[in-house]
């Protein structure tokens, strides 16, 4: 950066993956077909998905939201669940078991007091890590708790329920050595995957996928087709309920955008 604040390119790189999601919808605007397409960050190695428990409630659809977005740009995302202080070991074990039987790292964490944040640096090293996820979560703060030298700003306590309230307002990549970079996100309340077409959201869902070849239909869209080995999983309860609803909506958001 310069001193008057304006910025010098250096090297322009290859792009080796992107990030996007849709733009949030503007009241009174029209659209022609698919909605622009919101580029977060580019050449990311690694994307941790962060949510809590409370103050935002844990809403595992919105979870699957950004594990689909993040699949579709074919970064493996890892889930962070914050705020494991203010839940019962029951639900965080719930939840853990749930998405580590996927083949998802899972991470559960608190700031105050401090837990989980050490084996998080670990996987953090030598890369290039973005932290996306909703407002409040805590993404800031674990951040800070990391390297307090950043001194990133981070909500109020009485603020992260009032809506619209995003602390952080601007994505800014740090560099906190050894080859280590990490990117701090504005919080986020709606996701929509970008460019994703109706027959391909399976894919994204990784316990989907290794059944997907094998049904009757190849546009199969594992909703009501004869002959559809998702269904035949998720009877044998291979596939989880929970992530079977969070598929359906994905399907219907997409299928609603399309007649939009
Ligand atoms: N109880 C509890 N509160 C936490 C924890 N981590 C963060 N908080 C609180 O949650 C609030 C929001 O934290 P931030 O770090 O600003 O959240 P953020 O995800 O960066 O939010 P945005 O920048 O708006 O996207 C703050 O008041 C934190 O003090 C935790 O582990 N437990
Ligand atoms: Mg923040
Ligand atoms: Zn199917």
């Amino acid at each position: 950066m310069n001193d008057d604040g304006t910025g010098v390119i250096y090297q322009i790189l290859p792009r080796k993956n992107h990030l996007s999601r849709k733009a949030i919808k503007t009241r009174g605007a029209s659209y022609r077909g698919e909605r622009l397409e919101q580029i977060i960050a580019a050449n990311i190695d690694k994307v941790f998905i962060v949510s809590s428990f409370l103050e935002p409630d844990f809403n595992n659809k919105t979870l699957d939201r950004f594990l689909v977005t993040s699949e579709s740009a074919g970064i493996t995302p890892s889930i962070i669940i914050n705020k494991s202080d203010l839940a019962d070991k029951e639900e965080q074990d719930f939840w853990k078991t749930l998405y580590e039987k996927i083949g998802y790292k899972v991470l559960l964490t608190s700031v105050f007091p401090e837990s989980g944040i050490t084996e998080l640096k670990t996987l953090l090293k030598g890369n290039k890590n973005l932290f996306w996820g909703q407002s409040g979560v805590g993404k800031s703060s674990i951040l800070n708790m990391l390297f307090p030298e950043l001194k990133l700003k981070t909500g109020e306590i009485s603020s992260y329920t009032s809506k619209g309230t995003h602390t952080t307002v601007t994505s800014t990549m740090f560099n906190v050595g050894n080859s280590t970079y990490i990117i701090d996100t504005p919080g986020i309340r709606e996701i929509d995957p970008y460019g994703i077409k109706k027959e391909n959201v399976g894919h994204y869902f990784p316990e989907f996928n290794k059944h997907l070849r094998n049904c009757r239909f190849n546009t199969c869209t594992h909703h009501h087709e004869p002959g559809c080995v998702v269904i035949t999983a998720l009877e044998n309860n291979k596939i989880s309920a929970e992530r079977y609803e969070s598929y359906l909506r994905i399907l219907d958001t997409i299928e609603k955008d399309i007649n939009f």
